[in-house]
């Protein structure tokens, strides 16, 4: 079979974008580390929560142009989606971890041949295209020195390497509308070279409804990094505001609001802290580029990171009144009207509500049936239903603005102490 794509990570990036590849004629072959994924997707089957995925990957799969499987093989074109984490290193405690990348890099590179297009779509520090191109060419070199084979050798000239092409193509969907933004957002092409942004561009055009600009790879890396920071800045600056407003005994939401009504004034939400793969963790890379000249990116992650601590404190204060305090905490998920709990600020602050013994905590999470792992074993905490919390509760702490909790009936909360980190009783 020859492919006419061949997708690297089959995660809540890769597989749908394999999948809308395959459904509009595309020859796709998908490729995942691990065998429970690459199995699941071969079934028809999905790994993931994300609304409608299901239908697209069987769609996928039963047309048979979309196969899974643990190594690549040669296409005309190779998507690199994989995650881009931090680590630990002495200079800095979130440093950018290309090793994910990398790895891919080198493993699609015995494949890639003369012509054929190489995009990078994971969230990337500005030069990582350029090093995904060095990766390939340092990969061709040595199957060369180790191998007497003519195309092997060929492709240690530099001839070969430029008939390559490498393109920078971020993807900008948001968790729970991933399949109508992947179709409807405009997208940024970010080309090594002029023809490479052209021929991502002329890819992506296959399911793309939108406009799709061209510019070079490294504006396309931080322009995708700008994005989530701008939203970081403006959520910090939301966040700050909630704090300053606590202590001036404002409400922070009627002022947001009024604030608002300027033609010009657009201020986000305040909220427990952020959350997410993305947002919490972009600016940094920004940060890790240009470590003096990022002052204000910084200090915005700063901000909203110690925003989880804040609340706790806040908690803490209410629950001192009480001998034995319960507390009914609404919501894990990072977001509203979803169920992901990672790298949520809920989950931080029941944490340590938990750790520091501050009272009983009945935790209420509609879109989850038990409780993450990292909340199990404390004695002092349950996961409960909404109106049982309410009853029992001497504080009412909200989490998360799930549609379900912005319907309670108010008379309920006349006795309690409430706590609206989301503004959705105010
Ligand atoms: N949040 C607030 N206040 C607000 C808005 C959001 O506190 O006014 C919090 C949310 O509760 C959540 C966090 O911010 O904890 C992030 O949520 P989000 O909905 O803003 O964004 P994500 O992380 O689900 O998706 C973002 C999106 N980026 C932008 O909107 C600029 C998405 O388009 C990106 O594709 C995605 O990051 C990504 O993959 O980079």
């Amino acid at each position: 079979m020859k492919y006419d794509l061949c997708v690297i990570g089959l995660g809540y990036i890769g597989l749908p974008t394999a999948s809308i590849f395959a459904t509009r004629g595309k020859k796709v072959f998908g490729v995942d580390v691990q065998k429970n994924v690459v199995d699941t997707i071969n079934k028809g089957k999905i790994h993931i929560v994300e609304p409608d995925l299901d239908v697209l990957v069987r769609a996928a799969v039963q047309s048979g142009n979309l196969v899974a499987g643990l190594d690549p093989v040669p296409a005309d074109t190779f998507i690199i989606a994989v995650p881009t984490p931090f680590k630990v290193t002495a200079e800095n405690p979130r440093t950018p971890d290309l090793a994910y990348v990398e790895t891919a890099a080198r493993k699609i590179a015995p494949h890639v041949r003369a012509g054929n297009l190489v995009v990078l779509e994971s969230t990337s520090p500005v030069g990582t295209t350029e090093k995904v191109r060095e990766w390939i060419l340092d990969e061709w070199k040595s199957l060369a020195s180790g191998s007497a084979s003519a195309t092997n050798s060929a492709r240690l000239s530099e001839d070969w390497i430029a008939k390559v092409q490498f393109a920078y193509c971020p993807e900008r969907v948001l968790p729970g509308q991933i399949l109508h933004e992947l179709v409807s957002n405009d997208r940024i092409a970010g080309g090594l070279t002029p023809e490479a942004a052209t021929a991502a561009s002329d890819l992506y055009k296959c399911f793309c409804n939108s406009e799709i600009f061209l510019t070079n790879a490294a504006t396309a890396e931080m322009a995708k990094l700008t994005e989530n920071s701008f939203r970081d800045v403006n959520i910090a600056f939301a966040n700050e505001l909630s704090i300053i407003c606590d202590r001036l005994k404002i409400n922070v939401w009627e002022l947001i609001r009024l604030a608002n009504r300027h033609p010009r004034v657009k201020i986000l939400q305040p909220g427990p802290g952020v959350g997410g793969h993305c947002i919490a963790v972009d600016p940094w890379f920004i940060v890790d580029s240009a470590p003096k000249e990022a002052r204000l990116i910084r200090t915005a992650r700063e901000v909203n990171d110690s925003k989880p601590h804040y609340v706790v404190h806040k908690i803490q204060d209410r629950a001192e009144r009480f001998k034995s305090p319960v507390i009914a905490c609404l919501g894990l998920a990072f977001k509203a009207d979803i169920d992901d709990l990672r790298e949520s600020p809920s989950v931080e602050i029941v944490h340590d509500l938990a750790t520091k013994k501050i009272g009983k905590l009945l935790v209420v999470e509609p879109y989850v049936k038990k409780l993450p792992a990292a909340l199990a074993s404390f004695e002092n905490l349950q996961l409960t239903d909404l109106p049982g919390a309410l009853a029992a509760a001497d504080i009412v702490v909200v989490l998360v603005n799930h549609r379900e909790f912005s319907r309670v009936d108010r008379k309920l909360l006349s006795e309690k102490i409430v706590i609206d980190t989301r503004g959705i009783w105010s």
